[in-house]
């Protein structure tokens, strides 16, 4: 069988990237069928080199000196410049995306269209490990959760039981036990497809919407992915929505499971979760509580209790209106790719397939699609806009390349793109919606995607910043609306002086309790991350410069305040430990970018020295850094075995604003970093650079 399968795939030369005009810096990839329209809409260099098609690009002269590197790189990146400014990149890595989307789509009675799918299916294709199967994120070895659900993912998309290597993915899957020992989010998607039986997830009460405010464990408290995935999430677990029963959903329930599906029992599979999934297992409370709702939740079926039921009908009220307030907040896409596909759900199930709620969402299901070189994946978010543009600006401009007539143009284009891509006023649901301000920020992504971000913001300031001060551009964004951006930052800080991700810490880590995504560590709460803090604290030391006279002894505390909480998280080994990239590496060069500010370098501070000698250590023999996502995982640092461009250069960053005095050790990092670009100005993407929730890794391919 999987001798004669042909991995299905598209002709590549058809697929365009449209940019949005009216929502800015939005990704759509087309299929364009007929030749005419090809021929008149040409695939231009941003298109191929995502396609992984010959670029047209010239070959450039050997870079002599960094600056030259420096140099070319920059002019083989302006050629995937948008004309609006941005960069698109992809961004991928997560490997449960997908399968929440195909799911809702198939309950929902939809499908993507035949090349989207076709390429769907390349991409899970591709990206399936050795060993078999699939792990939470591409460089993870397979799980019950990464096999399970994008081998019902790839049955929906059209691929047959005993098609290609379906065959051999379902004997792994039976060898690991079957699907009943799958995560509880693999839990709830299984139940909401109809091939898993909601007596065997966990209660999702949506009841915990009616706490009051000041209760310390409600909603409104968590970190705000959670919270976005809660709520649709208890919406369809309350309602016990179930999509249409297909013959797929038949056949899946004979495929899935080692024994016969009506022979299940459920109710014991609510703490059955595959070893080889958990990260975080759950703790004892969580359990009892589990316990407890159980009885809960067996209420309608037991006359007496049924009392119970008028308290879940408004506490579904309650829940789909803050479902509604996101989709409304963010332009029908969500924060995210995972509450996007439950929010599409819920609104469908509550105003039907005709609705102009549904078609909305549909209408923003491309935002999330991304076609790579591997084939068509699932994004992070709806792009990483922002957070590559501002660190691309910032480059430009302190390395000088920005003074470069050659570069000009394509500096401008990123000015346009900030201007445009600041968040002018606070959300529409803004105090029903439990949301933070955003007036003056800017996100990760978009605009419309509407989430201020601590460092995005900060980043996004320092970009608009030091793209203002050449001599040559307009400035267009004036002092007014960066001191909107200051007053975001300073709403932000937390009292332990650390800045979390999009809010402020709501609520104790005691939170964690409650934690029941066994995949992922750390999830309930925003905390304090050195990454953030730096940002936001070096923005405001910039800005106070620019403007001395704007909220000065505010300012000067919180920075005063956020360089201690830097200090105090320092490891004794000398690093810090990266929740955002991988890992030590990365955030070490956060902090020590935070200490030079402070003044604090090798000459003069016994942390700063003690940090150079944890990096110094960990240099490799052909001179250069490589760390793996595991360093996150058991926050001790993990060797790679080949070193890494991208992690070479943040500790090349580190060492500079350390002001480490042995330059042979930076020169032997920077002479491997020159010889690893390409002869047309490129550095490939190696390894994943990116991770969050401490165990998944995620791509930054544009970085
Ligand atoms: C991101 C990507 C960017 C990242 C930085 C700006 C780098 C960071 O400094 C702050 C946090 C942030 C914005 C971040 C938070 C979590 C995200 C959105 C992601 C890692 C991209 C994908 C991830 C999201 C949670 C994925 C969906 C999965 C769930 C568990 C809901």
């Amino acid at each position: 069988m999987t001798s004669q399968f042909q991995v299905p795939t598209t002709n590549l030369t058809a697929w365009r990237l449209k940019i949005g005009e009216d929502s800015h810096g939005q990704h759509k990839w087309v299929y364009l069928h007929d030749e005419k329209q090809r021929e008149e809409w040409p695939q231009n260099n941003t298109e191929k080199y995502w396609l992984g098609l010959e670029v047209d690009v010239p070959e450039l002269p050997k870079a002599k000196t960094p600056y030259e590197a420096a140099k070319n790189g920059l002019k083989f990146y302006r050629e995937l410049q948008s004309d609006d400014g941005h960069f698109a990149t992809e961004y991928g890595g997560p490997l449960f995306l997908i399968p929440g989307l195909v799911i809702g789509l198939h309950v929902c009675g939809r499908q993507l269209t035949p090349e989207q799918s076709k390429e769907m299916i390349r991409y899970l294709l591709n990206k399936r490990r050795k060993e078999g199967g699939w792990g939470l994120h591409t460089a993870a070895p397979p799980t019950v959760y990464g096999t399970v659900m994008n081998y019902v993912a790839l049955r929906i998309l059209g691929m047959g039981p005993d098609e290609g290597p379906m065959t051999e993915i379902r004997a792994l899957i039976h060898e690991m036990g079957g699907a009943t020992s799958i995560p509880s989010w693999g839990k709830v998607w299984l139940s909401i497809l109809g091939v898993y039986d909601w007596d065997g997830v966990g209660s999702v009460p949506p009841e915990l919407w009616l706490l009051p405010d000041w209760a310390p464990f409600a909603p409104w408290r968590w970190w705000i992915h959670v919270r976005n995935v809660f709520t649709p999430m208890s919406y369809l677990y309350g309602t016990r929505f179930v999509g249409p029963y297909t013959p797929l959903i038949f056949a899946l329930r004979q495929e899935l499971y080692v024994e016969p599906y009506e022979s299940i029992k459920w109710s014991a599979q609510r703490t059955n979760v595959n070893p080889i999934d958990v990260y975080s297992p759950h703790h004892p409370v969580l359990d009892t509580l589990h316990g407890l709702l159980a009885y809960y939740e067996a209420c309608p079926s037991i006359p007496c209790f049924s009392s119970a039921l008028p308290l879940r009908k408004a506490a579904l009220r309650r829940v789909y209106q803050i479902v509604t307030y996101e989709d409304e907040n963010t332009g029908y896409q969500t924060i995210g790719p995972v509450s996007k596909a439950f929010n599409m759900v819920v609104r469908f199930a509550k105003e039907g397939p005709e609705s102009d709620a549904f078609k909305a969402h549909l209408s923003r299901i491309d935002d999330f699609l991304w076609l790579s070189k591997d084939g068509l994946m699932m994004t992070g978010t709806n792009g990483s806009q922002l957070w590559d543009l501002a660190f691309m600006a910032q480059a430009a401009v302190e390395t000088g390349l920005a003074y470069e007539d050659e570069n000009k143009e394509s500096v401008k284009g990123m000015l346009r793109w900030l201007d445009e891509a600041q968040m002018r006023e606070n959300p529409k649901h803004y105090i029903a919606g439990y949301r933070h301000r955003t007036k003056g920020a800017w996100g990760f992504s978009t605009k419309e995607q509407n989430y201020t971000v601590s460092d995005c913001a900060a980043e996004g300031l320092k970009a608009a910043m030091t793209i203002q001060s050449l001599p040559y551009v307009t400035k267009t964004i004036g002092l007014d609306r960066m001191r909107d951006t200051v007053d975001t930052l300073l709403s932000m800080q937390n009292p332990s002086g650390g800045f979390a991700s999009y809010e402020l810490q709501r609520g104790s880590t005691k939170m964690e309790w409650l934690n029941a995504a066994e995949v992922f560590g750390n999830i309930m709460v925003d905390y304090e991350y050195p990454e953030c803090t730096t940002s936001v604290l070096s923005a405001l030391k910039y800005f106070s410069k620019l403007d001395p006279s704007y909220r000065p002894d505010e300012i000067e505390n919180t920075v005063d305040r956020a360089i201690k909480w830097i200090h105090s998280v320092q490891r004794p080994d000398g690093s810090w430990y990266g929740s955002w990239g991988i890992c030590f590496t990365y955030a070490t060069m956060f902090a020590l970018e935070s200490l030079s500010i402070a003044g604090e370098t090798c000459g003069n501070s016994e942390r700063v020295r003690r940090a150079c000698q944890f990096l110094v250590k960990h240099q490799m023999e052909d001179g250069g850094w490589g760390e793996t996502y595991m360093s996150c995982v058991n926050m001790e640092y993990a060797q790679h075995e080949h070193s890494q461009v991208v992690q070479t250069a943040w500790v090349v960053l580190s060492l500079i604003y350390a002001q480490y005095d042995d330059k042979s050790v930076i020169e032997r990092a920077v002479k491997l970093i020159m010889d690893r670009q390409r002869p047309d100005g490129r550095w490939e993407q190696e390894d994943t650079e990116g991770v969050f929730n401490k165990n998944c890794a995620i791509d930054y391919p544009g970085e």
